[in-house]
């Protein structure tokens, strides 16, 4: 039978490219994200591969989020995989020099966010008896490095939270995995550093990153192992990155 995917995060990078795998291998999808072009443009490349809806909102908006998840009409409404990816770093100072707003978007976004969405969605999940979350953390999450302060703790808080989801969802059957990327070229950096695309592109200079395709390749891969299997936590790196800060460049 056709699964249901919804992708947080759909409008750009890494969450893009999930749609874009998911729906060449027969999952119908629900395409989430704040830019409505984006999801309108998205949702036509795609329809020539399989259904595909689309919810607008705010993963800070708790109301937004509850609201658009209610409205799914019935043929989407069998969540069967969730990709909590919406989440960007904003900034990159030091905790002394840190923009207190730049602390609430990342906190809001990448942990808040994230709870408010898998609220809405697992109830169904436990009410349907199965489903498979996915929850983007970072290498970031993993390791601690200079100036990444905020951002590393709204990954290492998505860490906990997989782990716990885990255990807590371990009774109805219900898989939890979280994929740790290194350095991946998206919008990420330019976001980061506020439309500076000089030093944004800086980023990836010298080494081959990851492509957000890479990253969506496997996380095909993990929705796609037999129903006994759950992959629960994956670190992916560019061959060229050691760690947050080791990188080979050239
Ligand atoms: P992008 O900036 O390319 O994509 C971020 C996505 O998140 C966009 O689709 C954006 O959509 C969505 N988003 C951001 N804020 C909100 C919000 N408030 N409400 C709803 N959606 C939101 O970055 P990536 O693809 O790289 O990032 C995806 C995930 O991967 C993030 O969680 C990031 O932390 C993580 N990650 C990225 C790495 C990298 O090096 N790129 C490495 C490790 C982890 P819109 O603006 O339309 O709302
Ligand atoms: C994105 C990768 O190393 O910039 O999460 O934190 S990093």
């Amino acid at each position: 039978m056709t699964k249901t995917a919804l992708i947080t995060g759909a409008t750009s990078g890494i969450g893009k490219a999930t749609a874009q795998i998911l729906a060449k291998n027969n999952y119908k999808i629900i395409l989430c994200g704040r830019r409505e072009d984006r999801l309108i443009e998205l949702k036509n490349e795609l329809s020539a591969f399989t259904e595909v809806h689309t919810l607008s909102f705010d993963v800070r908006d708790k109301k937004a989020v509850f609201e658009s998840i209610d409205s799914l009409p019935e043929t989407f409404s069998k969540i069967d995989v969730l990709v909590n990816n919406a989440g960007n770093a904003h900034g990159l100072d030091s905790i002394q020099n840190g923009d207190l707003d730049d602390w609430d978007a990342m906190i809001d976004i990448n942990v808040k966010g994230l709870l408010y969405v898998s609220k809405a969605i697992i109830p169904k999940m436990i009410a349907q008896k199965s489903g498979h979350i996915i929850n983007i953390g970072s290498i970031a999450g993993k390791e601690v490095y200079a100036n990444g302060n905020v951002y590393c703790a709204s990954k290492h808080a998505v860490d906990a939270l997989n782990q716990a989801m885990r255990i807590d969802l371990n009774p109805f059957g219900i898989r939890v995995g979280g994929i740790h990327p290194g350095a991946v070229e998206t919008e990420f950096s330019e976001v980061r550093f506020k439309g500076d695309s000089k030093r944004a592109a800086n980023v990836y200079k010298g080494f081959e990153p990851l492509r957000a395709a890479d990253i969506a390749d496997i996380i095909h891969f993990v929705v796609s192992r037999p129903y006994h299997v759950n992959i629960a936590d994956l670190l992916i790196l560019p061959t060229a990155q050691a760690s947050a800060t080791i990188i080979n460049k050239s």
